[in-house]
């Protein structure tokens, strides 16, 4: 029988983006979905990719010297690596410079052309250069882009337009009689009330003379496509030419997965696209939340963007990917903090899941030699157990449809908790003291360790990697994938006499010391230094002479310095700044003692946000250099007056 088909996407990244938390996070949820579904039988299309064309992308191969396509070409090696350290399992990668998506985009272009959807006209309105957006004088917000506050510049300007306003009304309808193409219900609103105002015409060309690297418009040479007309139609480029796109079996897409700051483009240009160009709507378009660091929007600017690769190596790709969607209830905001997911790791995976294996297969190996025994003597614990898996495997499966990660995490987690509780009731210590209490021993192992099997299989989506060191401890060679949810319908698919090898703990708690560290070090250094970015986003890494300037350096004098009791590197000091004092807490404690400091003249970033570290307030922080060993202030070689402006 032929399976049923199942397509998800992401949204395709800009190229010119560093990979940071946010995009891991609809990566990974995509994932997540797309392996529990192939778990299901489902022939998956799992779909992400990057976003090549336009103005930022250009400007960017200008000033490095580079032609747009060598630019691309490489940058977007850096999704595509960092998806693979993710465990990330896309069928396809989309790059919007390939062939194969820019022969789609033209197709469709002229389609809509050739069909009277497309129209050139004089257009005179405001236009938002870094965003590539143009806008009306009613959209503006204080005479700046509604979208992210910057200038905006008025233009005059032939171009193309897609007849997008007379899909309103058909869509609003689509929008009522679909309850489930946009979620969450509040973005869905969100979207309605939208459509309450009349909707314009979409310009969706830009002239080469401006903008240059875009795809060419097939009836007119002289202009490329608006990045945004082109972006979309990667979701079904990737199948093939127009005809094609039908009998691909996977379009119409059962999820788009993207953040709520691309919801207008996608439920409202994405949709009317669709329904003049005759192909049906995706089923769903999920927006989710944004993620801000200890409660602070991720800013280039600030340095505060969470780079993923730091914190695979600090923490394992599964502890990430199960934490981005465990502590946030998908389709709402978050905030990332090392404190909330050394917490997760903790109590959900030290204490629970690792516990629960633990435990198992330490008793298999006492009792049994670590084989496992058949199950000849059932008794009244057993069938709570059995009862909680197969309402657990139900659950899932239902909030799977809603997209409910954290609550499917946490059913997973009750069903952990019941097998714990199986345990503690059963009290196998117990039972290996008689004869009798031996057989219905063999039982509660046996079951315990069908229990762990079952819980690999639910979390393989989410932490693949570790369902796969559960597998192997227990013994059992069928790799998860085939195992599948079938599997698990049925109590006892484990087989009695399988070598179970209990090894490392999956999951080792962090201790209180090296969790106390872990955090000095990211309050001291920021969630992670080496992403930090240019505001306009350029991957080069330099920086002008303004950029340089916002930083108000300062010769600042220390009054006093004194050792904070409870950190192993933090020294509390008061500097004068000529025309004030200030706190500041510097992490140089291992390297210099207090009276050693007090009358030096250091440097001090003056308007640097004031943070709390260890409960006290720092307002500023003083430059020092270090080569990982050694720490040492930074100075003069002579005397100058407190609060001179360094530079
Ligand atoms: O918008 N929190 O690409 P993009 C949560 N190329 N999610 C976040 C996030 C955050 N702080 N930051 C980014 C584009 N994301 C276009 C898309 S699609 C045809 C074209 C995620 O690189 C989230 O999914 O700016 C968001 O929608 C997406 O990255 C924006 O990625």
């Amino acid at each position: 029988m032929k399976k049923k088909t199942f397509f998800i996407t992401t949204p395709i990244y800009y190229v010119n983006d560093v990979p940071h938390i946010g995009h891991a996070y609809t990566t990974i949820a995509a994932d997540v979905v797309a392996r529990y579904k192939r778990l299901a039988g489902y022939d998956v299309f799992f779909l992400t990719g990057t976003d090549e064309h336009g103005q930022k992308v250009q400007q960017a191969a200008e000033k490095s010297n580079r032609e747009p396509q060598t630019h691309v070409d490489e940058l977007h090696v850096r999704f595509k690596e960092l998806w693979v350290r993710f465990n990330i399992s896309n069928n396809d990668f989309i790059r919007t410079t390939e062939e194969r998506h820019q022969k789609v985009v033209r197709e469709i272009l002229q389609k809509l052309y050739d069909e009277g959807e497309i129209y050139q006209k004089n257009y005179e309105g405001w236009y938002c250069m870094p965003d590539e957006r143009f806008w009306t004088e009613k959209d503006l917000k204080d005479g700046n882009c509604p979208e992210c506050g910057r200038k905006v510049e008025k233009i005059h300007e032939s171009n193309y337009f897609f007849k997008m306003g007379q899909h309103r009304d058909w869509l609003v309808d689509h929008i009522n009689q679909n309850e489930n193409f946009i979620q969450p219900k509040s973005r869905r609103n969100e979207i309605l009330g939208f459509l309450k105002q009349p909707l314009d015409d979409l310009c969706i060309s830009r002239p080469k003379e401006r903008l240059p690297w875009g795809i060419p418009l097939p009836f007119d040479d002289q202009y490329v496509t608006y990045v945004w007309f082109d972006a979309l139609i990667n979701y079904i480029s990737v199948h093939g030419h127009l005809e094609q796109i039908k009998d691909s079996g996977y379009w119409p897409a059962a999820h788009q997965l993207i953040g709520k700051d691309i919801l207008t483009t996608h439920s409202v240009y994405w949709a009317t696209m669709l329904k003049a160009t005759g192909l049906p709507l995706p089923q769903n378009i999920f927006a989710h939340g944004w993620w801000t660091v200890n409660g602070q929007k991720m800013s280039k600017s600030v340095g505060n963007v969470v780079e993923p690769n730091h914190l695979i190596d600090q923490f394992g790709v599964d502890v990430i990917r199960y934490f981005l969607l465990r502590e946030v209830p998908f389709g709402q905001d978050g905030d990332f903090s090392h404190k909330a997911l050394i917490g997760r790791i903790n109590s959900d995976l030290a204490n629970n899941l690792g516990n629960l294996l633990n435990r198992t297969l330490n008793m298999l190996k006492k009792y049994f030699k670590g084989e496992l025994p058949s199950p000849d003597v059932s008794g009244d614990e057993d069938s709570p157990l059995v009862a909680k898996s197969a309402e657990v495997i139900q659950e899932v499966d239902r909030l799977y449809g809603e997209l409910a990660y954290s609550k499917i995490l946490a059913k997973i987690w009750e069903f952990l908790d019941t097998g714990n509780i199986y345990i503690n009731d059963t009290a196998p210590w117990n039972l290996a003291k008689t004869d009798d209490g031996k057989k219905r021993l063999a039982t509660v192992l046996y079951n315990s360790a069908e229990a762990c099997r079952v819980i690999a299989i639910l979390i393989a989506p989410f932490m693949p990697e570790t369902a796969a060191k559960m597998m192997e401890q227990l013994g059992i060679d069928t790799p998860v994938e085939q195992q599948g949810l079938d599997s698990i319908q049925k109590w006892g698919w484990i087989k009695s006499g399988t070598q179970t090898h209990q090894g490392p703990q999956i999951f080792p708690r962090i201790e209180d010391k090296v969790a106390e560290k872990i955090l000095e070090e990211v309050t001291i250094g920021g969630e992670a230094p080496a992403s930090k970015k240019k505001e306009d986003g350029d991957e080069d890494g330099l920086i002008t002479i303004d950029d340089f300037m916002k930083v108000d350096l300062r010769t600042a004098k220390i009054l006093e310095a004194e050792k904070i009791k409870k950190s192993k590197k933090l020294i509390k000091l008061k500097v004068d700044l000529g025309t004030e004092q200030r706190q500041v807490l510097a992490g140089i404690a291992e390297a210099y003692e207090p009276e050693q400091l007090v009358g030096r003249t250091v440097i001090l970033v003056a308007n640097l946000k004031p943070a709390k570290l260890m409960g006290l307030e720092s307002q500023g922080m003083i430059l020092a250099g270090s080569d990982g060993e050694t720490i040492i202030l930074g100075g003069f070689d002579g005397d100058l007056p407190p609060g001179v402006r360094v530079k």
